[in-house]
């Protein structure tokens, strides 16, 4: 069998050597000027080394629209070569060891394998992805017009027994979770009866619930829109929140930014979410507009660092039963997605460090004594602050890269994995 070409540990450590340059030093300054205000960089670092995200096995081959996909050069053929890819990117920025599979883009012939090709990579499998949002060769019912909530019981039959089969699967990979999202809806009105869609939408949820192991979740995904574009049957947080609720403690809301629309508080709908104990998790990515799936933090970091701000003041408070999962799906056109990947989980770790240089005190007196300009001073003190030193000493003494970029493309690994992988004629359009 060809060799697999790799990144190794001694290359990491000797590109650190280039790298660390005076990183030490802004790092010392920072703990001081952190340690003025009674905040242990010590511990930040510990927090930052202990945060982690997973990666979507569909987001390290090259994204695209339903105009065109411009797949690079060495692209992943097949769950192997993505996990090879997954492996990469936790090799230098070690915040990625979980990877969030999609049934059947990434169905394993062998699960078992599989899972022991992963362990050998330290990488674990989190949520499985359903997918009754496309119709399959050989598939006998089509989901044109629906899955979970298709008028016709057969096709909705088909698609529980498809989410029954993902949860099969992911047992034997060691997965504890499974994310349904359903694409299913109207372009038209009248198309859809919303109340008679949403009663079979839980009728066929419980169906999948009881299916479920009982150290497992589901998590539902809302989305307030596309494929379908006049109405989308689980449109909004509310809706998810209704059905998790209706469906059992299992049963979890997952909040991905790039479902709702412009201008929305996600923020706000994260404190709702802890509150009623219902947040399950998140596919975190960016959006100027629409669901664009975009790199995390690289269109609104200020709201990234507002939804970590919820999430750490529920961790530090001790919420009952606050375990978000965290995962990334973002869609990569135009960039290669080894690097927008290990960003996006630096900006994520970067969110979560700023959120814990919050002086909640202070924000709470801010708040109890009605001085909106101090608490936003207070939660802009934190965003403002530059934690690159403690982001990249907490990988690099974690056996990552300082600057992640910079070590993969002195690597050569996409070249290398060019020559390995003889391009595959893939499809030219469509998200993957
Ligand atoms: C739907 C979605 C969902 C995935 C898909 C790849 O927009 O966010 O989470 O199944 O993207
Ligand atoms: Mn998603």
């Amino acid at each position: 069998m060809a060799t697999r070409f790799e990144i190794d540990d001694a290359f990491i450590a000797e590109r650190n050597q280039v790298a660390k340059g005076f990183l030490e030093d802004d790092y010392d300054s920072l703990g001081d000027k952190l340690g003025r205000n009674n905040v242990n960089i010590r511990d930040l670092t510990a927090k930052a080394q202990a945060f982690q995200v997973a990666l979507p096995s569909w987001g390290v081959g090259t994204g695209g629209t339903r105009f065109a996909r411009f797949p690079g050069p060495g692209e992943p053929r097949n769950i192997y070569e993505k996990l090879e890819d997954c492996g990469t990117i936790l090799k230098l920025v070690r915040s990625t060891s979980a990877v969030s599979l999609h049934i059947p883009w990434d169905k394993p012939e062998d699960p078992a394998e599989l899972r022991k090709f992963a362990r050998e990579r330290a990488l674990h499998f989190d949520a499985m992805n359903s997918n009754t949002f496309q119709d399959q060769p050989g598939q006998k019912l089509s989901y044109k017009f629906g899955s979970l909530t298709h008028p016709d019981s057969g096709v909705r039959q088909q698609a529980v027994e498809h989410n029954i089969e993902c949860i099969e699967t992911g047992k034997i990979l060691g997965s504890k979770s499974l994310t349904v999202w359903i694409a299913d809806g109207g372009n038209f009105p009248g198309q859809i009866d919303p109340r008679r869609a949403l009663e079979r939408y839980l009728e066929s949820m419980h169906a999948i619930y009881k299916a479920l192991p009982d150290d497992w979740n589901v998590f539902l995904e809302h989305k307030l829109y596309e494929p379908s574009f006049y109405s989308t049957v689980i449109n909004d947080w509310g809706t998810s929140y209704y059905c998790a609720r209706e469906l059992g403690a299992k049963a979890r809301c997952l909040v991905d930014l790039g479902h709702h629309a412009p201008n929305v508080n996600i923020e706000m709908i994260v404190a709702r979410l802890i509150q009623f104990g219902k947040l399950g998790g998140f596919h975190f990515n960016d959006s100027k507009y629409g669901d664009d799936d975009l790199d995390a933090g690289s269109i609104k970091p200020f709201q990234l660092f507002l939804i970590f701000n919820e999430l750490v003041d529920a961790e530090l408070s001790a919420v009952p039963h606050f375990d978000p999962c965290y995962m990334l799906d973002q869609s990569h056109n135009v960039t290669d997605p080894i690097e927008s990947l290990m960003l996006s989980a630096n900006e994520l770790v970067r969110a979560y460090v700023q959120a814990h240089l919050v002086d909640r005190q202070a924000l709470t007196e801010a708040q109890e004594e009605c001085d909106p300009l101090m608490a936003l001073a207070i939660l802009k003190k934190a965003f403002t602050t530059d934690v690159t030193p403690i982001v990249a000493l907490a990988r690099e003494r974690v056996g990552g890269a300082i600057d992640p970029v910079a070590t993969y493309r002195s690597s050569g690994y996409r070249k290398r994995k060019a020559a390995e992988r003889e391009a595959v004629r893939a499809s030219l359009t469509g998200i993957v």
